[in-house]
C-alpha cells in the first residue's frame, strides 16, 4: 500500500451518463427481482413486476388511512411558503408542485412508509433491509397542473446522487382517483432493461430547477422510439389507495391535468441498505438530504 493514499476503493461507475460521454443506449446490468424472499406479493406478481417493470394493486392502502394522508396533506401545504426548500412549485405559477421528505416531516407518512403492504413489497423485490431514498406529495391541481417528461428516476439518482445500482423501488400511491385524463403516470413496460445514457454534464444546483421542470437526462424522441418499439406505454390508474410499484430504471412521465379534477399522489422510493449512496457519479456536490437521503436508516 502506498503511504497517504486511502484504501477505500471508489466504487466503479457501471452506468456513465453525464459525464462528457455520447448519448447511449446499454443493457441493464443488476437484477430487477434481487432474490426470492418472501413477502406479500404472489409469485405471478413479482414475475410481473420482473417483466414490465412496474404493478399497480388497486386499492392496496385502506381507505381510512388515505383519508388520514389527504388531511395531514392538506395541513403541510397549508404550512408550505415559496421559502421552504421542501416545496416546489409548478414552473409558470406560484401553485405548489411537490412537497418533500414528508415521511420526515408527518407522522402519518412515516407510519404509511412502515406499512407492511408497502415496505414487505420492497423488501421482497430488492431481498434486503430498506431506507427511504426519497419522499414526496406530487400535486396536480385541476387545469393547472403540470407534467413530466419522460424520465428514468435512476439516471438522476445514479448522476446527481451516487446511487451505485438499479437496486431501489419506488411506489406511487393515489390519494384521490387516477383517471386516464387528470394527469396520470404513464410507463413504458419492459423499458428498466434498458439504459439510456446522456452527453453532456450537470450544472451545479441542477435541483433548484429541475424539480419544477426537468431539462437534464431527458430522452430524445430516437431514444424513446427504442423503448417504445419493445414495449407499449401502459398507464397507472385506479380508486384512493390504488399503488403503482416500479423499478427505478422504468422509464416514465405524466402530461398536464387539464380536466376539473385534480390528482393528489404520494411518492416513496425504497432503497436496498446495499445500496447505500456514494459521491454522486456526475456532479461533484451531493443532493440536499430531503432530496436524497444520506442517513441509510433501515425501517422497521
Ligand atoms: O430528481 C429526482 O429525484 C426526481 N425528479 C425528477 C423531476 N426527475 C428525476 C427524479 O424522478
Ligand atoms: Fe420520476
Amino acid at each position: 500500500m502506498s503511504p497517504g493514499r486511502s484504501t477505500h476503493a471508489p466504487v466503479r461507475d457501471r452506468y456513465p451518463s453525464r459525464v462528457g460521454g455520447d448519448a447511449g443506449l446499454g443493457d441493464r446490468l443488476d437484477p430487477v427481482v434481487w432474490g426470492d424472499a418472501d413477502g406479500p406479493l404472489s409469485p405471478a406478481d413479482v414475475e410481473r413486476f420482473d417483466r414490465y417493470g412496474f404493478l399497480v394493486v388497486p386499492e392496496l392502502v385502506p381507505a381510512g388511512v388515505v383519508e388520514g394522508c389527504m388531511d395531514d396533506f392538506a395541513r403541510l401545504a397549508g404550512e408550505a411558503t415559496p421559502q421552504d426548500p421542501l416545496a416546489i412549485y409548478e414552473p409558470d405559477s406560484d401553485e405548489l408542485r411537490s412537497l418533500f421528505d414528508v415521511h420526515r416531516t408527518s407522522d402519518v407518512y412515516a407510519a404509511l412508509v412502515r406499512r407492511p403492504e408497502l415496505l414487505g413489497v420492497a423488501r421482497q423485490l430488492l431481498a434486503d433491509d430498506v431506507y427511504i431514498h426519497q419522499s414526496r406529495i406530487n400535486v396536480k391541481r385541476a387545469y393547472t397542473g403540470r407534467s413530466f417528461p419522460w424520465h428514468s428516476d435512476f439516471e438522476t439518482w445514479h448522476v446527481e446522487d451516487g446511487m451505485p445500482a438499479m437496486r431501489a423501488v419506488s411506489c406511487s400511491i393515489a390519494l384521490t382517483d387516477n383517471h386516464p385524463w387528470n394527469g396520470q403516470l404513464l410507463l413504458i413496460a419492459g423499458s428498466h432493461r434498458t439504459y439510456l445514457s446522456f452527453p453532456g454534464s450537470t450544472p451545479e444546483d441542477n435541483h433548484l430547477t429541475s424539480l419544477r421542470k426537468q431539462s437534464y437526462g431527458v430522452p430524445t424522441a430516437a431514444q424513446l422510439d427504442v423503448l417504445a418499439e419493445d414495449g407499449t406505454v401502459e398507464q397507472f390508474t385506479g380508486p384512493p389507495g390504488s399503488v403503482c410499484f416500479f423499478d427505478c430504471n422504468t422509464m416514465h412521465g405524466s402530461p398536464d391535468n387539464i380536466s376539473p379534477v385534480p390528482r393528489t399522489n404520494l411518492f416513496f422510493v425504497y432503497n436496498a441498505l446495499a445500496n447505500a449512496l456514494v459521491e454522486p457519479f456526475g456532479t461533484d456536490v451531493p443532493r440536499p438530504n430531503h432530496i436524497a437521503d444520506r442517513s441509510f436508516e433501515p425501517l422497521g
